[in-house]
């Protein structure tokens, strides 16, 4: 069984192994082939129009579901590997270990951006951005810059307290939990810690940084916190809402799973606490 860590209590060893999957999914292409596809939900997901990955209820069991394939594609290369995931409550600066140079590297230079150290950084040969928002082929951060700061737990703990999942017009104007975790709307969670890491993660091309998997993992570890908190609330919109993905409608691009397949997350992962 996948058990999903938190990225602070990781082993050396497990940090080189997530590290060499990821080379080698960015080795065989695949890797890039899960950028392209949210980059084109990002670009086509409007909150008048029909919305599947962002800005609408589905934006939790999409990602879900997405993870679930990346890690699937992970451990196609080491079995061993699970996700982890990062709490940016508690690992809110720049110091914290995840960026440290035998993990995901750190912020980059006030230039342009470019990150140069750790296994990312476009000089070591293994990271070149192929699915590009222009020209430039190295990746970028610049964590916190312009002082912007990562939620605090008790933005969080404001997030977790709302007991509806989510609420008409199903979009980014939306009241209840969905949105105000995703970020359109009130403290911003989700949305404000693309944004604290800049470069590639806040643009539609963000899985390019490899902390995306990171940052939404946590995301969705928080999803199943609510769920624990509310027992008696669950995913909405239950049926028949133009546009937007219904709790048994399937999802593109995989068309085999809806929201309701996807409310259990122990089916197929746990976490550590
Ligand atoms: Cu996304």
């Amino acid at each position: 069984m996948t058990v999903r860590k938190n990225q602070s209590a990781l082993t050396t060893d497990e940090k080189r192994r997530f590290v060499t999957a990821l080379m080698e999914l960015k080795r065989n292409g695949r890797y890039d082939e899960f950028v392209t596809t949210h980059n084109a939900f990002i670009v086509s997901d409007t909150d008048d129009g029909e919305r599947t990955g962002h800005r609408s209820p589905s934006f939790l069991p999409w990602h879900r579901r997405f993870l679930l394939e990346f890690e699937r594609a992970l451990q196609s290369v080491d079995a061993s590997v699970a996700l982890p995931y990062w709490d940016w409550t508690v690992d809110r600066s720049p110091r914290a270990s995840l960026w440290a140079p035998d993990f995901l590297g750190g912020t980059g230079r006030d230039r342009d951006g470019r990150v140069s150290d750790g296994p990312f950084a476009a000089a070591g040969g293994n990271w070149q951005i192929n699915v590009r928002v222009d020209g430039r082929t190295f990746l970028r951060r610049s964590l916190g810059a312009g002082g912007r700061q990562l939620p605090t737990a008790a933005e969080v703990e404001s997030v977790l307290s709302m007991p509806t999942y989510d609420m008409a017009p199903w979009n980014s104007a939306s009241d209840g939990f969905r949105n105000h975790l995703e970020g359109w709307r009130g403290v911003n969670l989700h949305n404000r810690v693309h944004v604290w890491v800049g470069g590639h993660m806040a643009t539609g091309a963000s899985p390019n940084d490899p902390v995306f998997w990171l940052h939404h993992a946590y995301i969705d570890k928080l999803w199943a916190e609510w769920q624990r908190r509310h027992p008696g609330s669950g995913y909405l919109p239950a049926a028949g809402t133009p546009n937007v993905i219904d709790l048994n409608e399937t999802m593109r691009p995989w068309h085999d799973t809806s929201p309701a397949d996807l409310l259990d997350h122990t089916a197929h992962y746990t976490f550590d606490a």
